[in-house]
């Protein structure tokens, strides 16, 4: 009996929970509305069971509740065989629940994956644990991007002979601009271990599969900054792996386009302010900010504010000064002289020394 009241309290707390909880969905920022509406439909059916189920099991709890032996043998449980025609029943409300949960969802999806005419695409790169974008140039095609060409110099991998690349847009950053009102196919390729692409407000959300290429579309149709977050735990700095969308208006839009490097710019480099520049752009397009900060915060890895010169206690408690030896052997070693306090989670960048050169000369620019 005490079972039995304790689940009708639960049943009358979850309900009235469900209406009056804190939380709410962010307001929908694009045409995905639809998503929203399954959702709805998904908590209507499933609290329906709920419900159901629950009260079934109060009844039985009462209804069949042990009441001590009796004088005359009587209260026995009895002895029932299986009722084909229950099982019909019971049989064909679940297949009416389930085929109600799942065809508007498959409807949906169809949706999502079936891109409208027009639609620009976006390539969406993930890795351990950065985002990075790539967008087509005038021609509006993205160029031929091959796995094997991938490096510390090529992070897209795309293909130097394929015209159609050469003036794809590179966003080694987190941050994404895209004009509202204007239909995008996200085009998803991760450059490691599975990721997951979430932007709550799109309501948009896909796998990123290494060796795969995954893809959605969907229109914006509010501006703003919108927090792209990763929703599928990729390691130690999964919590990190964040990134912004920001929707703009057509002008904005453009004049932050105008002001994207293209691929074949990347190409031809140097600069004459002894790498700075270059180091910095390489801590960008390699995810080194993950994990380091360059103002002195907290993160997994030592912040590299004030870092160069700089004395660190080592785990076995002996000292080292973090000068340009340190620096590169930690970069392509990082796991040789590890600094008390914290953990070995960073993996080797085999960087060229031109490369840790210009790393180098960034740490030391950040006083
Ligand atoms: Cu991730």
């Amino acid at each position: 009996m005490a079972l039995a009241i304790i689940l009708v309290v639960l049943l009358i707390g979850s309900t009235i929970f469900q209406f009056v909880n804190p939380w709410s969905a962010t307001p929908v920022a694009s045409n995905w509305g639809s998503i929203d509406n399954i959702i709805v439909i998904t908590s209507v059916i499933t609290g329906i069971f709920f419900v159901g189920i629950t009260l079934f099991v109060v009844y039985a709890l009462v209804k069949f509740r042990h009441r001590g032996p009796s004088e005359n043998g009587q209260h026995q449980a009895s002895y029932e065989p299986d009722s084909k025609k229950l099982e019909w029943w019971l049989t064909g409300i679940t297949t009416v629940g389930i085929c109600a949960l799942l065809a508007p969802g498959l409807v949906v999806y169809d949706d999502f994956v079936h891109v409208p005419e027009g639609a620009t695409e976006v390539e969406v790169v993930g890795k351990q644990w950065m985002w990075s974008f790539r967008l087509p140039g005038e021609d509006g095609k993205l160029g031929h991007a091959k796995v094997k060409l991938i490096g510390m110099d090529n992070p897209f991998g795309l293909d130097p002979d394929d015209p159609n690349g050469q003036d794809d847009l590179l966003i080694n950053t987190n941050v994404l601009h895209l004009p509202i009102d204007k239909p995008v196919k996200m085009v998803l390729r991760s450059l490691d271990v599975l990721h997951n692409f979430y932007v709550p407000q799109i309501r948009a959300k896909m796998d990123m599969v290494p060796g795969q290429v995954s893809y959605f579309w969907f229109t914006p149709t509010k501006e703003g900054r919108y927090e792209i977050l990763c929703a599928e735990y990729c390691g130690v700095a999964h919590y990190n792996m964040k990134g912004h969308m920001i929707i703009d208006s057509a002008e904005n839009y453009q004049a932050w386009l105008s002001e994207q490097p293209t691929f074949a710019s990347s190409l031809v480099s140097g600069s004459d302010d002894g790498g700075v520049e270059q180091g910095r752009q390489l801590a960008e397009s390699s995810g080194c900010f993950a994990c380091h900060s360059i103002d002195g915060s907290k993160s997994l890895g030592p912040t590299w504010k004030g870092l160069f010169g700089k004395t660190e206690v080592l785990m076995d408690g002996t000292t080292v000064v973090a000068d340009e030896a340190y620096l590169k052997e930690s970069i392509t070693d990082p796991n040789a002289k590890m600094v008390k306090d914290y953990a070995p989670v960073m993996v080797a960048y085999p960087l060229s020394d031109s490369q840790l050169d210009a790393l180098v000369e960034y740490i030391k620019s950040t006083p």
